[in-house]
């Protein structure tokens, strides 16, 4: 009887357990609804593209003629426009004299159509074709690179910009994509040779000494008086951070790495480190007729000049008046905080490797080009569909901007204090000994990256995976 009792009052204790712990995960889960979706309806449509990548010579810079490797021919590579719900299918070339793959950042893609070499395909031969194909889940600005000696190919010109529409977009006057990035050239004028320094390995990867707008120096946007557009800003470098200032705008921040805020928010403060993007609402009013509006990256010490925007002197048009599109629903995670780690990921280097310097996570360093013979860690099971709560630990001394493939997450607190973030990111920029904690219900199964995107790094053994099922 006694032996039946405690039977009975051990069972008991396994529900409650149970039953605590799923209404710990549903608090977050159940807050999250009605945030990024796990399906999209399909449009119907399919958008068919071709892209090749080669070496090409173009005019770039201040015109005169580079030696790049480009998709088809042009730097940055070709902007594909699709709207939601739509099918994609890209068909690829390689005639770079290497192999690569093209991965699509930020976009919740099948995970066979990531771009992750010897994870998700195999690499793709020099003058071999590869078809990818996935109709994007979310609407807005991503981009896409290669996913193999990044630090190289993207140095030298390879990456092109994805923009996901909404079905029915705010009628803005002008949609615009400014791609932001830096070149290091010899005195010559040259792409420098050299990948995976020393010197850029012990930094903060390869910063170059000219930056570019969509391959201009001094890029000019020409516009009307009156006019509202969109800007979409996307930071393309392997290593430099920008801190775009647009207070000569009358612009407010509506996304933030592809997916809309919660609402509208003021620009100043926001850091663009690699391959984050952030979407602006800007009025041109009609008072600045005539003017000349600098954007100035204020990263550095030294202001680096980015673009202008020219507002012709001419009669103002009407400015549209729509609603901002920033008001998705971004769950807070208030005591999302307070919940268990599901994983750390320590950030750190030592010497060794290839290059002298590896980077490591969690003391292990992986390399695509490297360590091919090997499988890839696995750093981290998630659960699909339930909360996770995830944090980064910089043990080192230099910037880490993390990127996680196939879901997005929110931050919630750096270095302990809690941040809210109206907003989910697929890249998060730490500073020196930084711990930033980040809350995710990843909906997209599959084995993903997790990577440092400053690209040397990530080359030299910052990579790891983490598993959603
Ligand atoms: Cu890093």
């Amino acid at each position: 009887m006694l032996r039946a009792a405690r039977v009975v009052a051990l069972v008991a204790v396994l529900v409650a357990l149970a039953i605590a712990g799923s209404v710990r995960r549903s608090a977050e889960v159940r807050e999250f609804d009605g945030a990024y979706p796990e399906h999209v309806a399909e449009s119907g449509v399919l958008r068919a593209f071709t892209v090749r990548a080669a070496p090409a010579e173009v005019r770039l810079l201040d015109g005169r003629p580079l030696q790049v490797w480009a998709y088809d021919g042009r730097v940055p590579g070709p902007e594909l426009h699709v709207r939601l719900g739509d099918r994609v299918r890209v068909t690829f070339t390689n005639d770079l004299p290497q192999p690569t793959t093209i991965h699509w950042h930020g976009v919740r893609v099948p995970n066979a159509m990531d771009g992750v070499p010897g994870v998700t395909q195999p690499p793709i031969e020099p003058g071999e074709t590869f078809v990818y194909e996935f109709t994007p889940k979310d609407a807005g600005t991503f981009w896409f690179h290669p996913h193999l000696r990044s630090s190289e190919q993207i140095e030298r010109g390879l990456f092109g910009v994805l923009v996901v529409e909404d079905v029915a977009p705010p009628p803005w006057s002008r949609d615009v994509v400014w791609v932001l990035d830096d070149w290091l050239l010899t005195q010559t004028g040259e792409i420098f040779p050299e990948f995976n320094t020393r010197h850029d390995l012990a930094h903060d990867g390869r910063w170059g000494n000219v930056v570019t707008v969509n391959g201009r120096v001094g890029e000019q946007l020409t516009v009307h008086p009156g006019e509202r557009l969109r800007l979409r800003l996307l930071n393309v470098a392997n290593g430099r951070v920008f801190a775009p200032d647009v207070s000569a705008l009358d612009a407010t921040v509506i996304a933030v790495d592809g997916n809309y805020a919660a609402r509208p928010l003021p620009p100043a403060g926001f850091e663009l480190a690699p391959g984050n993007r952030l979407d602006l609402d800007v009025t041109i009013p009609p008072s600045a007729r005539g003017r000349r509006l600098a954007i100035v990256d204020r990263f550095t010490q030294q202001p680096i000049p980015l673009g202008e925007i020219v507002v012709a002197d001419e009669t103002p048009v009407e400015t549209p008046r729509f609603p901002s599109p920033a008001a998705a629903h971004v769950p807070a995670w208030r005591d999302g905080l307070g919940t268990p780690v599901a994983a750390e990921f320590r950030l750190n280097a030592r010497a060794g490797g290839p290059f002298g310097i590896e980077w490591t996570i969690n003391d292990a360093a992986f390399r695509h080009d490297h360590d091919a013979h090997a499988p890839m860690p696995i750093a981290a099971r998630l659960p699909v569909g339930e909360w996770s709560h995830l944090r980064f630990t910089n043990e080192s001394y230099r910037l880490h901007p993390m990127h996680i493939h196939g879901l997005f997450f929110k931050v919630l607190a750096r270095n302990g204090e809690p941040v809210d973030e109206p907003y989910f990111r697929d890249t998060v920029l730490l500073h020196a000994h930084d711990v930033v904690d980040v809350g995710a219900v990843p909906l997209d199964v599959g084995t993903w990256m997790l990577h440092c995107h400053i690209l040397e790094h990530a080359e030299s053994g910052m990579m790891t995976l983490v598993d959603v099922r």
